[in-house]
């Protein structure tokens, strides 16, 4: 392929590294309190996060014991409307549970 074969306009259309560009994920982090139920904090993991019954256990326990636990991985605008969404759903049932989230 000559010069003239990769260059429209001037634009040029050949990509010398990465091909395809990977989206940046967020962790989205529970934290512990303590005045939400055990039982809430499992329902969040499991209608929110979609995680099997033991795996939502886990992660519950995880926070309680350690203070924060990961719930997953997401582009920022899917992380940041699941953080939202745990918090909402928390002050609707009188909790203070709190979500953040961070670079990967
Ligand atoms: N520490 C809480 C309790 O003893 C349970 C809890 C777990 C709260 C995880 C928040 O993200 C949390 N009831």
């Amino acid at each position: 392929m000559g010069d003239t074969d990769r260059q429209t306009g001037g634009a040029i259309l050949e990509r010398t590294r990465q091909e395809t560009k990977r989206p940046e994920l967020y962790k989205v982090l529970l934290l512990n309190d303590d005045y939400t139920t055990m039982d809430f904090v499992v329902e969040v993991l499991e209608t929110i996060f979609n995680k099997q019954p033991a795996e939502a256990f886990r992660i519950m326990m995880m926070v309680h014991t350690q203070g924060k636990g990961l719930c997953g991985l997401y582009p920022h605008e899917i992380a940041e409307t699941k953080v939202e969404a745990v918090i909402s759903s928390a002050r609707e049932h009188g909790f203070p549970l709190k979500a953040a989230m961070e670079p990967e």
